[in-house]
Formats: structure tokens, sequence, C-alpha cells
């Protein structure tokens, strides 16, 4: 009996805007006016900003740790921009900070989490973000979640989740998928592929050639896109976001990008990936290739650059200020917020800041007791 082909596949690959800034306008029609790059570009030279001042403030002892979104502002910014602020959700991993941002999350409070305040989570009212997420993959199953939620209400809404390149291997992120094209629930999965997972390369990491191509597996329509050309991580997101919206279920994108700085301020990733390798990256910058782009069309100049990069500089500053400014939780907080109704020993504890049952000393505990319980 004769084979025939059961399933074929293929991988789209879109770039609009290359690395020397030269735009292909076909491609780009209707997608970002003018106004829109000029005020994205402003917006993404904040945001490095920002994020090179958390690095100096975790050097200065200021900060716990942080993981450097350095070089991937074109993804995050790309389909933050066109997904709907106060409609649809951002279920974020912890490398896309600019569309959290975008999104209505004041920028301190990213501060906070990595400063190890939990209050960085408590997300504001009306904002329609989930906190950063550090266990690998576990939040897109929050995200198909959510999404199948909008889509029993028959609510036009849309999640986007972010994931890295190391993401895809986890069993989450499989179930994630399968769940999600199942119910054909409106779910867009962004995978910012950095290259790397820490020190594993992305070759180690997998053997396909394209992430991209594991949402085919699924059945789910999917593209890979170069994540540091912002419009074509706008335009694949856009696409994907409103055919989610009017019901024609998931989607997968795999933004080719790259992680410019450490892995996070515990790492050093000159132990393990050549200095010409980040080079190359280097001169791929979104930023770079965006500017190009803006002074080419005359919509840029130097004195413009200038009075960005001192109102960035600002922005990094009130950022630091208001992180800073928020008054350090009690010591009770965490018996305050953890039981509806507290234990008896729990109550000796909290009335005395010192634990009986594990014989702990207080002098052990660097505390001293402060109220003997009676
Ligand atoms: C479930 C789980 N396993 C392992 C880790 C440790 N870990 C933290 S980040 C990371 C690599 C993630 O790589 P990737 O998904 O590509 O994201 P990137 O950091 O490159 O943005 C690992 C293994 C973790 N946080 N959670
Ligand atoms: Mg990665």
């Amino acid at each position: 009996m004769p084979t025939r082909t059961a399933y074929e596949g293929k991988v789209e690959y879109l770039q609009i805007l290359d690395e020397n800034g030269v735009l292909d306008e076909k491609l780009a029609k209707d997608t970002l006016a003018d106004e829109d790059v000029r005020e994205l570009y402003q917006y993404m030279v904040k945001c490095r900003a920002v994020d090179e001042t958390a690095f100096k403030l975790q050097r200065a002892k200021r900060m716990g740790t942080y993981p450097q979104n350095k070089g991937q502002e074109a993804a995050a910014i790309g389909s933050g921009f066109a997904a709907k602020r106060g409609v649809d959700w951002l279920v974020p991993c912890y490398r896309e900070n600019a569309a959290l941002w975008m999104h209505g999350l004041p920028m301190h409070y990213v501060f906070m989490y990595w400063m190890g305040d939990e209050r960085g989570s408590q997300i504001p009212e009306g904002v329609n973000v989930l906190p950063l997420c550090v266990p690998i993959g576990t939040h897109m199953l929050h995200a198909t979640g959510m999404a199948w939620a909008f889509k029993m209400r028959k609510e036009p809404r849309v999640c986007l989740t972010y994931f890295g390149d190391g993401a895809t291997s986890e069993g989450d992120f499989h179930e994630a998928m399968n769940f999600a094209s199942t119910f054909q629930v409106p779910c867009v999965f962004i995978c910012q592929n950095n290259q790397w997972a820490i020190s594993v390369p992305r070759e180690q990491q997998m053997n396909s050639a394209t992430v991209a191509q594991k949402a085919l597996a699924y059945d789910m329509p999917t593209v890979q896109v170069d994540g540091n050309d912002l419009f074509a991580v706008y335009k694949a997101s856009r696409d994907a976001i409103e055919r989610a919206r009017a019901g024609g279920g998931p989607a997968f994108i795999e933004a080719v990008t790259y992680r410019l700085a450490d892995h996070t301020t515990a790492d050093d990733a000159r132990r393990y990936r050549d200095a010409e390798e980040v080079d190359a990256w280097m001169a791929k910058d979104p930023l770079i290739r965006l500017k190009k782009y803006l002074v080419g069309k005359g919509l840029w100049d130097d004195a413009k650059q200038a009075a960005l990069d001192e109102l960035a500089k600002q922005t990094a500053t009130d950022v630091v200020k208001a992180a800073e400014g928020v008054p350090a939780p009690g010591a009770e907080d965490i018996f305050d917020y953890t039981y509806a109704t507290m234990s008896r020993e729990l109550e000796v504890q909290k009335a005395t800041m010192r634990t009986h049952s594990l014989g702990q000393r207080p002098e052990q505990a660097g505390l001293s007791a402060q109220r003997e319980h009676a």
C-alpha cells in the first residue's frame, strides 16, 4: 500500500525592519504609524534606562537580584502594544517588564519584587497583569485557564503569556499548549527565544530547528519573527490577538532575540559565552535599529535624543525613589496575613517575636524578645 503524507507543516519567518533600520514598506502597511514608532522608541529608551538602573541598584546591594531585560524591549513592547490595555491580560515570567509597565503596572512594583518586598506582587486593581513568575513555565497554565474562563464567559478578552526558550522544555508548557488548543481558548503564547536558558544554549536545550514548530504539534497558528524588530513583533501579535478575540483560538509566536546581559545579577555570562556572539547581537539591538529608522525618516535628531536621555534618567531616578520610599513591612505582617484565625502558639510568637516550639533563643535568630507572653 502506498504511503501518503499524514501531516506536513511549515513555519514562516517575519522581519519588517532590518538590522540597518530599513523598512519593508509593503509588509509594514497597516502596522505602526510614524507617531506610534516615535512614541514607542522613547518608551523603549526609558525602559532600558530603568533596567540598567536596577542592575546598578543590585550592585550597590539595594536590590536582591535582578534579571535584566536589556535587548528584549522590542519583543515586549511590540506585543504589549498590540494588546488592549484594561481588556486583555498579561501573564508574564520576568523578562518583559516593558509590556507590563505599558499595561499600567507601576514601574517600582517590579523593583519592589526584586528587593524582596512581596507587595510588589500585589498588582493594583484595574491593572490586567499577573505577578512576575519565576517558577519556569508554571504561569502558562494559569494563562490558559484564564483564557478558558474568558471563553466560557463570552468575554472578548485575550491572554498574552510570555516565557523563554528554556521554558518550552518544561512539561507545563506542553500541557498548556495542548489544553489551549483542544479547548480553543483565546491565549497567545509569546516565546522570547533569547538563545540561552541561564548557561544552556538553545541548541543544547532542544533538537528542533525553531521553537515555533513546537506549536505545529498542537495545530496552533505559529510564526517565527525577528524579535528585535518592533514592526514584526507588533504585526504578528496583533494578528494573533485579534484572531483569538474573534474566536479563532490560541496562537504561538517565537520572537528571536538575545539576552544582552547576564541571566541575572547572580550570573556571569562571560564564563560560558563568547564575546563575539554578544557583540554580533549588540549590533542587532532593537533600540539602535529603531533610532536609525526614525533618523532616516527625519523624525528624530540629536537634540531630541539628548532630551530623551535626560528624561529616561529622571524616570529611573523616580522609580528608585518610589521603590525605596515604600515603608518597610512590620515584622508582625507574617502573622497577620497568613491565617484568618491564629493558633495560640502563633499568638504567643507574635507577642514575643520568638518561637518556643523550636527551642530558639532570640539571640540566635537575631531578634530580641519584645514582649514576654503572659
Ligand atoms: C521550574 C523551574 N526550574 C528551574 C528554575 C531555575 N531557572 C531559573 S531561570 C531558568 C532558565 C530559563 O530560561 P528561559 O526560559 O530561556 O528564560 P530566560 O531566563 O532566558 O529569559 C532556570 C532553569 C526555575 N526558576 N523554575
Ligand atoms: Mg532564554
